[in-house]
């Protein structure tokens, strides 16, 4: 098995542009996913690999949450998720030999592409305080050193334990308790910078922060509302699913600044006809401008109200809170105001609201084009009162569907990673393991991130993700992380995060999720959660990455005994040896969870975890009601000569993990710093297509900052706004630029100056 030697660095950045595409998936994105997996694993493992992605005796793709229908395809996968595999189950080695020849330095002056395709780390490493370059440290002697310094703090609030969504149920469900009996709640999680902002406003609106539809909904919907979502690109197999339910009458409306090709036309690999001629999927595009979104349902929702007829009145009164109040202020919204705040034309809005009118059953998706901005909070709370106005939430083929990320990011909350648990999780937990979890509140994300910076905080330990890469604001959460006693990544591979270090870096190496895990009871599996609520079991069977490598179940249990020694009680040895044990305790804390064991012995496709408003229309909120919400309409203002940036990813990357320099789909290749601009747009500012350019980020404090040499791209975005790749644009969103309640960071939301500089020599 060969794998083919990772590119040199600078790795060139050279974009070349072509017009984009109108249509996703068919046979390019077949070949394209088979060179990629091939370099990487060679074309054995390759075929190997990728028949267990996603089957009921195989692994979760590690790539996004996006839920298997029952009946399973032989190549149930994406090709990006294929991408992803590959990425895991490369060949290619991070040695101590490696570590040996790299002083840090020089690593920190690599790009994150460069880290990333270096391959899988092999052993755990320490960076002593002063040295300059990592070396190989034994697994007693780092957890000896997590011991030494978590044990010196002056209280567990200067300790951050941050998790990134890939982490399984059970990974997770460990390192909360663990977290809890240290005496912590300071468990920042990706979710923070995701969909933080579709948890807080369902939570309060309908009771649960999670989304009210299945697989089959979808499939039966008759409206199928795609807001500020990607699935081209981020969610492929959901592509599957719009297909289908177009098929079965289904309309579909997008709402996006950018016309996403997947979204346009999907050529579904798994059928002859999909691969020559596709399935037009969109039947309106609305071209929002960034932000524009509050606006567009409360509009919307006025027009429903103004419509005979058109409320269900008796839902309404049965079900719901707050109605008078929402109405009221919906009776207020401007035709005026609207169009400008979105951009879109009269005409466009009376469309969708004839086909919201025309609809029995609607659903509407999104993801982070709704979550990331500073009034995302009541923007997804205006989408929810659409939703309630006729009765679409807790009956078939209606509802609400946040899109997740990261394929167990919705688990890792669901075990009880977050910074504000709910005292009812709270009091399970002690009962369970006769410990006292601390009551109050821990940091978030931008809090950890402050509270490095400020000095509150001295250890971060991360279970896996690349925190100062994925993080806003970059030279201050870089210049917070170096202020660290110790910094800690349990990761697959390397990222920025292992180079930017506190005065103490351990890097501890992990099983993925293709690695077969063996125990002392045996072969392990563990569980994640889609995005639908779906519970069920995955497995690795590849050899790790090395003999070395810890699960990242033992790596927390060992980590417990470590810091906790005598003083614990909870068999931690015990839950290393099976994670059945751990499960067993799963099932007593977490509501949904009975009999865990048994029921994945049972369903080897998974089960379904109880959602009240979807499975009885009882909403657990406060008022016990599903409850209508009145905010006032916000949206971004942008002073003359500046654009509004929306930071998002390209075709070929992972969140901070770049596979290539591709981004098919829009027509850019072999490059990244590119900055997406409206011709119109640009020839005000005198931009030609093809000119450099500094992206000058300007905040309300009167704080810039720059992120230097990014070629313009006239492109078909809507007016006023632009569109360039994160992480790279990372370094310009001000820590304190985050959405109200929820705290995400506002990434698709900064107000940025184009100024023309020359093209970066290679
Ligand atoms: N291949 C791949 N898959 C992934 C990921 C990946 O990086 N690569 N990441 C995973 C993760 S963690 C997540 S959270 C998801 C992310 O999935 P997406 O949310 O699809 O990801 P983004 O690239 O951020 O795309 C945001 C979309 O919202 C649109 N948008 C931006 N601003 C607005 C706005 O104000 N209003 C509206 N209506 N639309 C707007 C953008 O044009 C874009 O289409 O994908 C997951 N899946
Ligand atoms: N500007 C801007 N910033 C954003 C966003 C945006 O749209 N714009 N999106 C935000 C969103 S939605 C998210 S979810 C975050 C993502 O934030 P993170 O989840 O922190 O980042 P990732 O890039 O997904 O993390 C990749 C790293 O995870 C490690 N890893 C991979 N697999 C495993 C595994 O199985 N176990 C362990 N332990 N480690 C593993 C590898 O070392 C890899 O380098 O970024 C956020 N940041
Ligand atoms: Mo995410």
């Amino acid at each position: 098995m060969v794998s083919k030697p990772p590119a040199g660095d600078p790795v060139q950045d050279a974009p070349q542009v072509t017009p984009p595409q109108h249509a996703a998936a068919g046979l390019p994105a077949i070949g394209h996913t088979l060179r990629i997996a091939q370099e990487q694993m060679g074309a054995v493992r390759t075929a190997r690999t990728l028949l267990k992605v996603n089957q009921k005796d195989g692994f979760d793709c590690p790539g996004c949450a996006w839920p298997e229908g029952d009946k399973r395809h032989l190549a149930e996968f994406c090709e990006n998720g294929a991408k992803a595999v590959a990425e895991e189950a490369t060949l290619r080695r991070v040695t101590p030999g490696f570590f040996a020849a790299h002083p840090v330095a020089e690593l920190a002056e690599r790009s994150g592409y460069w880290l990333g395709q270096q391959g899988r780390i092999t052993q755990p490493m320490y960076l002593p305080e002063g040295a300059d370059r990592y070396e190989p440290v034994t697994w007693e002697r780092a957890f000896a050193i997590l011991a030494e310094e978590l044990t010196a703090l002056s209280s567990p609030d200067e300790a951050l334990f941050y998790t990134s969504g890939r982490t399984s149920n059970e990974a997770a469900f460990l390192l909360q308790l663990f977290a809890r009996e240290f005496g912590t709640n300071n468990l920042p999680d990706c979710s923070n910078m995701c969909h933080e902002s579709s948890g807080s406003a369902l939570t309060e609106t309908i009771g649960i922060g999670k989304g009210s539809v299945s697989l089959e909904d979808l499939h039966r919907a008759d409206l199928i509302v795609v807001a500020g979502q990607n699935p081209g690109t981020n969610h492929p197999r959901m592509l599957s699913a719009l297909e289908k339910a177009k098929a079965a009458g289904a309309r579909i409306i997008s709402v996006n600044p950018l016309p996403e090709a997947g979204l346009e036309r999907f050529k579904n690999p798994q059928t002859p006809q999909g691969m020559l001629k596709g399935t037009a999927l969109t039947d309106l595009f609305l071209q929002i401008r960034i932000g524009g979104d509050q606006a567009l349902f409360r509009l919307l929702n006025k027009l429903v109200l103004e419509t005979p007829g058109a409320v269900d009145e008796e839902f309404v009164r049965e079900h719901t809170h707050g109605f008078e109040e929402f109405a009221a202020a919906a009776g207020e919204a401007d035709w005026a105001e609207t169009l400008a705040a979105t951009g879109l034309s009269r005409a466009e809005i009376e469309r969708a609201l004839e086909m919201v009118l025309a609809s029995e059953r609607t659903i509407v998706c999104w993801a982070m084009g709704l979550t990331q901005h500073k009034h995302s909070v009541p923007t997804i709370r205006e989408v929810v009162n659409l939703l309630l106005l006729r009765g679409n939430i807790g009956r078939p083929g209606a509802g609400v569907c946040p899109v997740r990320g990261h394929s167990n990011v919705q688990g890792d909350r669901t075990m009880g990673i977050f910074e504000r648990p709910a005292p009812a999780f709270l009091d399970a937990l002690d009962k369970e393991f006769g410990i006292v979890s601390p009551r109050h509140h821990g940091f978030d994300v931008v809090r950890s991130i402050q509270a490095l910076r400020d000095g509150e905080a001295k250890v971060f330990f991360a279970m896996g993700g690349n925190f100062v890469d994925a993080t806003p604001d970059t030279e201050v959460t870089e210049a917070a992380m170096r202020r660290a006693r110790l910094t800690v990544h349990v990761s697959t591979k390397l990222n920025r995060s292992h180079v930017v270090t506190g005065a103490r870096a351990l890097i501890l190496p992990t099983l993925g999720r293709t690695d077969k895990d063996v125990q002392k009871s045996g072969r392990q599996f563990v569980t994640v959660e889609d995005s639908m609520g779906l519970v069920h079991a995955s497995r690795g069977n590849l050899p790790p990455a090395s003999p070395h490598l810890l699960s990242e179940p033992a790596i927390v249990t060992r980590m417990a005994r470590a810091v906790l020694g005598e003083a614990s009680r909870t068999p931690w040895e015990d839950f290393e040896a099976d994670y059945a044990a751990v499960r067993d305790r799963i099932a007593r804390v977490v509501p949904g969870f009975e009999d865990f064991n048994a029921r994945l012995a049972a369903n080897p496709g998974g089960f379904a975890l109880p959602h009240a408003p979807r499975d009885e229309r009882r909403f657990p909120t406060k008022t016990g009601r599903a409850n209508f919400t009145a905010a006032p309409v916000e949206y971004p203002r942008v002073p003359e000569g500046r654009l509004l940036l929306q930071t998002l990813r390209s075709h070929d990357q992972y969140n901070t993990t770049i596979y290539g320099l591709d981004d098919r789909y829009r027509g850019i290749r072999g490059g990244r710093r590119v900055v997406l601009v409206h011709p119109e747009d640009a020839a005000a500012l005198g931009l030609a297509d093809g000119a450099y350019a500094d992206l000058v980020s300007e905040w309300t404090d009167g704080s810039e900052r720059r992120a230097p040499g990014f070629r313009v791209v006239h492109y078909p975005t809507a007016r006023g706004c632009a569109a360039a790749y994160y992480p790279e644009t990372n370094v310009l969103v001000p820590l304190e630029s985050t959405a109200d309640i929820s705290n995400t960071p506002a990434s698709k939301s900064v107000i940025v100056r184009l100024e023309e500089s020359p093209q970066p020599s290679a």
